[in-house]
């Protein structure tokens, strides 16, 4: 008894916050033959999450570069570079990042990766937000909107009286037609 419960409430203490590690391209590894455009499609990349390269260390490598880098298979300049075969890299910030293969000609076949991390989105359960999100922001209210509790009951017989005219307006529509 005493364990169980103890067991619940270290899942319950657990954030609900999970670092992903994804093996870029899948099964494809980190060669030419992976397409990395498609692969990043759908996938989150938070902070804390790792991407993991698997490649031939004697044919690849894996390098980070700036955007114009990226886009013009530039691997003069690196940020960063990888080597070995199992490069596992950590997403410590957010915001895009490059990455290409500097070996001769791999990156225009398309050994070239963008991605985009954003922040950990933390535990936010799909519960609503409480209660100080819904208060309208600085007495800007839009027409139309309720306004708040002390003019509510006017707001109410505004409204019955609308709803009046509209079934009234409705009827009258009926039988016209
Ligand atoms: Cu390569």
């Amino acid at each position: 008894m005493a364990l169980a419960a103890a067991l619940l409430v270290l899942l319950l203490a657990t954030p609900a916050v999970y670092a992903v590690q994804y093996t870029v391209g899948d099964s494809s590894g980190w060669s030419t033959s992976g397409d990395y455009t498609t692969w990043v499609q759908g996938k989150t990349f938070n902070v804390g999450d790792t991407l993991l390269f698997t490649y031939d260390s004697s044919s690849h490598r894996v390098e980070e570069v700036t955007k114009s880098d990226y886009d013009n298979c530039n691997s003069g300049n690196s940020l960063k570079t990888y080597s070995g075969g199992n490069t596992v890299i950590t997403l410590s910030s957010t915001g895009p990042m490059y990455f290409i293969c500097p070996t001769t000609g791999h990156c225009a076949l398309g050994m070239k990766l963008a991605i985009n991390v954003v922040a950990a989105s933390g535990n936010t359960p799909s519960t609503p937000s409480p209660s100080g999100s819904t208060t309208p922001s600085s007495g800007t209210t839009p027409s139309g909107s309720t306004p708040p509790s002390h003019g509510g009951a006017p707001s109410i017989t505004n409204n019955g009286l609308m709803l009046g005219f509209s079934l009234v307006l409705g009827a009258v529509l009926a039988i016209m037609s």
